[in-house]
């Protein structure tokens, strides 16, 4: 498993939050994801056999939201 933090522009409320960890909760290979506000970003633990950190973070972004 592996664990990054990624930051996140654009979220402005809880319910923006639960729209990214619902996201990333739905991507095949996250296994723990961890969304925060303050600051705004997303602890996601994944499998790098089954998912890539690009694939997250376009997933993301085709949310709504911007990421780095
Ligand atoms: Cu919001």
């Amino acid at each position: 498993m592996e664990t990054t933090i990624i930051t996140i522009g654009g979220m402005t409320c809880m319910g923006c939050v639960g729209s990214v960890k619902r996201v990333l909760d739905g991507f095949a290979g996250v296994t723990q994801a961890e969304v925060t506000l303050q600051p705004a970003q997303a602890t996601v633990t994944f499998d790098p056999a089954k998912a890539n950190l690009q694939g997250i973070k376009n997933a993301i972004s085709d949310a709504g939201y911007d990421v780095a």
